[in-house]
């Protein structure tokens, strides 16, 4: 079975090669791969319906299954803030640095109890007819008060996993692959792949 991965970021696209690299029968083709694939705006209002357009955009356009991630850190101090609007937080030029610091700004003077945050993912897996099916992952941890650690992308420098006491950029991809939003989103993810290959 062919599944085009329809995301424009590499780091999603290594998390989830390393989850799926296993299934046999599956291949795996990122949207790179695609000529001239359309723009999808991801105007929807939930990470259910940016999922879905993304996915769906694709599947049509490519006529072959394709499978999309909508995800984003969701802060309660900050009313559920960056939520779907992750990617484009803050200044349009901003980067992922930018952003993190611009975070640890807003929730300067908030103390431990109340910086308690969530990991969200939705992923959807759509077919050229129309069909679409969801799973979800959530991770949950808190804002650090500093940035720390080197691997994963985005937020991971800032969020902090108490039980683990490291941020999540501290873990390597292999471990964050164990209890990230991500993984658990594609754990039932997979289980839908299986039964249709
Ligand atoms: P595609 O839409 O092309 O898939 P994107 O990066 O724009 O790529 P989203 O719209 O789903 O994807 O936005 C997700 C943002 O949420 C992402 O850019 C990060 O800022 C943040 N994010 C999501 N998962 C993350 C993770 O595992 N670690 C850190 N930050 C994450």
């Amino acid at each position: 079975m062919k599944l085009v991965l329809a995301t424009n970021n590499r780091n999603k696209i290594r998390e989830i090669k390393d989850k799926f690299s296993d299934i046999r029968g599956l291949t795996l083709i990122p949207l790179s791969n695609i000529p001239n694939p359309p723009e999808i705006i991801e105007d929807g209002a939930t990470f259910h319906e940016n999922a879905a357009k993304k996915a769906l955009g694709i599947a049509r356009f490519t006529g072959l299954a394709s499978m999309a991630d909508d995800s984003g850190l969701v802060v309660d101090a900050l009313d559920g803030r960056p939520g779907i609007l992750s990617a484009r937080y803050g200044k349009a030029d901003a980067t992922d640095k930018d952003r993190n610091l611009m975070l640890l700004e807003e929730l300067q003077g908030i103390r431990p109890d109340k910086r308690s945050a969530r990991f969200v993912c939705v992923i959807a897996f759509a077919f050229p007819d129309g069909k679409c099916f969801f799973s979800a992952g959530r991770c949950d941890g808190m804002i650090a008060d500093s940035m720390r650690g080197k691997h994963g992308f985005g937020y991971d420098p800032i969020f902090y996993l108490p039980e683990i006491g490291k941020t999540m950029a501290e873990l390597t991809l292999e471990e964050k692959n164990k209890i990230s939003h991500r993984a658990r989103a594609l754990g039932a993810a997979r289980e839908l792949l299986l039964s249709l290959i």
